[in-house]
């Protein structure tokens, strides 16, 4: 049970995310560039679905803030691709928050930039509080998580823009059905917009690169 007090500071430190958010978002929008956090479970694809992006969307001058408790090693998989990449440690916390997005934006060439992918901590519970500043909120899951784990996590959909079920070439094998996943996102949100790829095989990545490129066109 949460004592009142407890209840009270966490009103306190979602209140403080929120303004450290609409700075971020003001400095973004100052510079005309694009954030896009993406989120989900360890492993799911998020790093795979930012270096497709990165890959295939050369009209676009494109960096990476990688959220990790601890290593830096998606960082260094957007290094390898010759973006600017800024790699940010959580320590304990399970998520990134508007302050620590600050800091990276900071150091970030913002006039040279057209779009910022947030890669946040992987978890779906932890990244649903805390707005970060950016101007769509991106989930990924992918099909070897089970195909309830959309219905076990509402929150993090409830403030969602886009899901993308990953891993769709291996659905069969895990026994999981991307449709009921995707039946299940819309329950939550009606407005959500649900993509089914596979990041490996490269089904469905143009409808991946085509949200972006609309993000992109809507904030123009
Ligand atoms: N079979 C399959 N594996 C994938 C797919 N997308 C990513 N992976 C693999 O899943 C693992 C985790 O991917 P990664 O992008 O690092 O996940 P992240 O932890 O969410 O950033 C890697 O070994 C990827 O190659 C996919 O569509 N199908
Ligand atoms: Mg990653």
């Amino acid at each position: 049970m949460h004592k009142v007090e407890d209840i009270k500071v966490e009103e306190d430190l979602l209140a403080a995310n929120r303004e450290l958010a609409l700075l971020n978002r003001e400095l973004l929008d100052a510079n005309k560039v694009v954030a896009i956090e993406v989120s989900g479970a360890i492993g799911s694809g998020k790093t795979t679905l930012i270096e497709l992006a990165a890959q295939n969307l050369k009209e676009y001058r494109i960096a990476a803030v990688a959220g990790d408790v601890v290593a830096s090693l998606d960082a260094r998989r957007f290094d390898k691709l010759g973006i600017p990449t800024i790699a940010l440690n959580t320590g304990k916390e399970c998520h990134l928050d508007a302050h620590l997005v600050s800091h990276a934006l900071e150091k970030l060439p913002l006039d040279e930039l057209d779009i910022i992918f947030i890669e946040n901590v992987g978890n779906l519970i932890c990244p649903a509080d805390f707005d970060l500043g950016a101007h769509s909120r991106v989930v990924v899951v992918s099909v070897t998580e089970g195909d309830d784990i959309v219905a076990k996590h509402p929150a993090i959909f409830r403030r969602a823009n886009l899901v993308v079920i990953n891993k769709v070439d291996i659905a069969a094998y895990v026994e999981a059905d991307p449709h009921k996943m995707e039946e299940d996102a819309r329950k939550i949100n009606p407005s959500l917009e649900v993509i089914q790829v596979s990041a490996r095989k490269g089904y469905n990545i143009d409808r991946w690169l085509n949200f972006i490129a609309r993000t992109v066109q809507n904030k123009r």
